[in-house]
C-alpha cells in the first residue's frame, strides 16, 4: 500500500480538496474555500496546511468568527447545500464565537465544516491559554458547545481517526436529510502529529444529489388524498430549492390551478407573479394565501419545516385540513399529523402529477384563488407606495430597493422588522432573487450574509436591507467585502431601535422599555445618533445618508453603478408596519400582571391557545 506521510491539519486539507461535487453534469470542487482566522490553536497547524493549497482552495480572513460563519451559510444556502465552505477559528473564545452561527446552519439544514481549534490533547502544558479548565470533567473543552448544534461532532485526538471521521463528516454535509453543520475540534498538538496515511484515501470522490424515491404505499396514499380534496393549497418550504425542484413545482402546481403559499425559506420558489403563487404564509403572510389556509380542505407541504411563522403558531390552518407532507426528511413529514411522503420533491412532484390525472379542485375555488390574488396585489402596490414623508416605513422602503433591483439581483435579510414586511411584500422575479434567514432569525447575519451571497453569485447585484440594531451588532465584514472586492449594498433602516420586538412589547401589554433607544437607560442626553454613512465610510465603504424615497431611489442608482459596497442610511417610522395580511404569533403573555394591558392582552392570548389547541 502506498502511503503518504502528512499531519493531521494537512490531511483534513488534502482530502477537503479531493471533494467533488457533481452540479448538472459540471464536476466542481465541493469546498469553495476555508474562512479563517488564526490564533494559536490553529496557526501552526491548520495554518501551514492551508498556506500549501491557498490557490486551489482560497483561505478568506475576516474580522469576527459568527459572521464568517455566517458567510459560509450564505454561500452554501445560494448554492443549494452543493458547494460548499470550511469555518477554523482558534481554540476558547474564537472558536465559541462560530457556536452561534452553527446553531444557525443547524436550524436552517446548511452545510458548514465546522474546524474549531481545540486544547492539547496530550494535555503536557495545561492549562494553556484560553483553555476553561472544567473542574468535572476532564474531557470537556469549550468546543462541546458545538454538540447541540452539529449533525455531527467529532474530536481527532489521534491522526489516523480521520481515516473514519473524514468519510462521515462528508456523509453529513451531503445527505439530504442530515444536511447541516459538522464540527471537527482539532485539538492543537494533534493537527501537527503526522502519520502515514494511505494514498488511495485522498483519492478524488465525486458527491451526487442522492433523490430518494417514494415508497410505493405512501405515493398511493397521497394520490389518493389529493383526489379526495376540493380546496387544496400547496405550501412550498426551503426543501423546494434544495431539491432543485422548482420547474417540477410550477408543472405540478400549474397542471390542476393548485394554489401556493411561501414560507420564508421557499419564497421564490415561483415568480411573484405566476398565476398559482398567491403569496407568502403565516404571521407575516399574505391576506390571499392565509384566507385560503383558513378554508383549505387539504394542505400539500412541500420541503417546509412547518414553523411557527407558517402555520400560524398551528392557529391558521383550517383545524378540519388534512395535511400530506411531502419531505425528503421523515423527521419533518410526520409534524402536525401530517401523511408523509417521504422523498426528494424534484423526483416525486412528478409522480403526483402524473398520478392525479383527470382530477381537478373545486372550480369555485381556484375563482376565489384568482380573485384574492388579484386583491392581494393591490394591498401589495398600496403598503409599497412612496407617500412622500421623511419618515418612511418599512414596508415603502421594500418598494423602493424591489424596484430597483434587476432581474437576477437578490435581497438579503434576517432580523427585526424587515423579514416581516420582505416576506409579505417582496416581489421576487428569480428562484434565488429572496435571501431569507428566517430560521433562526439571527441578528447580524445580513452583513455576512450578502458576502457570501456575493461569493455565490458574483453575477448578481447583493441588496442587504438591515436595521439599525442588527447593523450595529455584526457589520465587521463590511470591511471584508471591500477587502475582496465583493461588492454589496446595503440599506440601513434606522428606527433608533429594536422596532419590532418594540411592538410586540406593546402588543403584549408592556410598557415601552429597553427596545427604542428612547426608552432604555441613558445620561441626560440620550443615545447618540449613529451616523452609519460615516461608520461604512470608516470601514472603507462608499456611503450616504437619505432623507426620502425619492432620494432613497436615486441612492440605489449611485449603489449599483459603484464598483465596491455601498450603504446608504435612511431614517424610518418605528411603528407603522403594513397592516395587510399576516396571522397571530404565539408569544406567551403572563398570566398575572398588576398591568391592566398585560391582562388584556392575556385575554385575547387565551382566545387565540383555544384556536390553536384545535389543532392538535
Ligand atoms: C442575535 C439576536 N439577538 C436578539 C434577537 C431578538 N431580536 C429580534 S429582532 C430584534 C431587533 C432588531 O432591531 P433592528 O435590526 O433595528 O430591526 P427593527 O426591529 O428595528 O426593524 C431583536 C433584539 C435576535 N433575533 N437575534
Ligand atoms: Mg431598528
Amino acid at each position: 500500500m502506498k502511503t503518504i506521510k502528512l499531519t493531521m491539519a494537512q490531511a483534513i486539507i488534502k482530502y477537503m480538496t479531493a471533494q467533488k461535487v457533481d452540479i448538472d453534469g459540471e464536476i466542481k470542487p465541493m469546498f469553495a474555500g476555508v474562512w479563517a482566522i488564526f490564533g494559536h490553536g490553529n496557526v501552526a497547524g491548520l495554518g501551514e496546511a492551508l498556506y500549501r493549497v491557498r490557490d486551489e482552495l482560497p483561505t478568506y480572513r475576516a474580522h469576527n468568527e459568527q459572521a464568517m460563519s455566517h458567510a459560509a451559510i450564505a454561500y452554501a444556502k445560494t448554492m443549494n447545500r452543493r458547494q460548499m465552505m470550511a469555518c477554523t477559528a482558534s481554540a476558547g473564545p474564537g472558536s465559541v464565537n462560530m457556536v452561534t452561527a452553527a446553531a444557525v446552519a443547524h436550524v436552517n439544514r446548511i452545510p458548514v465544516l465546522f474546524l474549531p481549534g481545540d486544547t492539547f490533547a496530550t494535555r503536557m502544558p495545561d492549562p494553556v491559554l484560553q483553555q476553561i479548565e472544567n473542574f468535572h470533567d476532564m474531557t470537556l473543552t469549550s468546543n462541546d458547545c458545538f454538540k447541540p448544534v452539529s449533525r455531527f461532532f467529532d474530536r481527532i485526538t489521534r491522526p489516523e481517526q480521520l481515516l473514519s471521521a473524514l468519510p462521515q463528516a462528508m456523509r453529513v454535509l451531503t445527505d439530504p436529510v442530515e444536511c447541516g453543520p459538522v464540527t471537527l475540534a482539532i485539538p492543537q498538538d494533534v493537527q501537527t502529529m503526522a502519520f502515514d496515511y494511505p494514498e488511495s484515501f485522498f483519492a478524488e470522490k465525486i458527491h451526487r444529489q442522492r433523490r430518494p424515491g417514494a415508497d410505493a404505499n405512501e405515493l398511493l396514499e397521497a394520490i389518493t388524498l389529493i383526489r379526495q380534496a376540493r380546496k387544496p393549497l400547496v405550501v412550498a418550504g426551503g426543501g423546494v430549492h434544495y431539491s432543485g425542484a422548482v420547474t417540477e413545482l410550477d408543472s405540478f402546481v400549474s397542471s390542476y390551478h393548485l394554489p401556493v403559499g411561501e414560507t420564508q425559506a421557499g419564497k421564490g420558489a415561483l415568480p411573484w407573479d405566476h398565476k398559482d403563487n398567491m403569496g407568502s404564509m403565516g404571521v407575516t403572510g399574505a391576506a390571499s394565501t392565509n384566507t385560503l389556509a383558513a378554508e383549505a380542505d387539504l394542505i400539500i407541504a412541500v420541503g417546509t419545516r412547518l414553523g411557527d411563522f407558517t402555520s400560524g403558531s398551528r392557529a391558521l390552518i383550517n383545524p378540519d385540513a388534512k395535511l400530506l407532507c411531502l419531505n425528503v426528511a421523515s423527521f419533518d413529514a410526520i409534524k402536525h399529523k401530517g401523511q408523509s411522503l417521504v422523498g426528494d420533491a424534484k423526483t416525486i412532484l412528478p409522480q403526483l402529477q402524473t398520478g392525479l390525472e383527470g382530477w381537478q379542485p373545486d372550480g369555485a375555488w381556484i375563482e376565489k384563488a384568482a380573485q384574492l390574488k388579484a386583491e392581494w396585489d393591490k394591498s401589495v402596490d398600496t403598503a409599497t407606495t412612496d407617500r412622500g414623508t421623511n419618515l418612511p416605513t418599512d414596508a415603502e422602503c421594500v418598494g423602493a430597493v424591489n424596484r430597483a433591483v434587476g432581474e437576477k439581483d437578490i435581497v438579503v435579510c434576517a432580523a427585526g422588522g424587515l423579514p416581516g414586511e420582505l416576506q409579505k411584500l417582496w416581489r421576487t422575479r428569480y428562484d434565488k432573487g429572496y435571501h431569507m434567514e428566517y430560521g433562526y432569525s439571527c441578528m447580524g447575519y445580513e452583513i455576512p450574509g450578502g458576502v457570501g451571497t456575493k461569493m455565490a453569485r458574483p453575477e448578481s447585484e447583493i441588496f442587504v436591507m438591515v436595521g439599525d440594531g442588527s447593523y450595529l451588532m455584526l457589520n465587521s465584514e463590511l470591511a471584508t467585502s471591500v477587502m475582496l472586492g465583493l461588492k454589496i449594498i446595503v440599506v440601513v433602516l434606522d428606527n433608533r431601535g429594536f422596532g419590532c420586538i418594540h411592538r410586540l412589547q406593546n402588543a403584549c401589554g408592556g410598557a415601552p422599555f429597553n427596545n427604542l433607544l428612547e426608552d432604555c437607560l441613558s445620561t441626560e442626553n440620550g443615545a447618540p445618533k449613529t451616523d452609519f454613512a460615516a461608520h461604512a465610510a470608516a470601514l472603507g465603504a462608499r456611503s450616504e445618508q437619505v432623507h426620502n424615497i425619492t432620494e432613497l431611489e436615486a441612492a440605489l442608482e449611485r449603489a449599483k453603478a459603484s464598483d465596491i459596497s455601498y450603504v446608504i442610511a435612511i431614517d424610518t417610522d418605528a411603528v407603522t408596519v403594513a397592516s395587510e395580511g399576516g396571522a397571530w404569533w404565539d408569544v406567551a403573555i403572563p398570566e398575572v400582571s398588576p398591568r391592566k394591558e398585560v391582562q388584556q392582552s392575556r385575554k385575547g392570548y387565551e382566545e387565540q391557545k383555544v384556536k390553536q389547541a384545535k389543532n392538535f
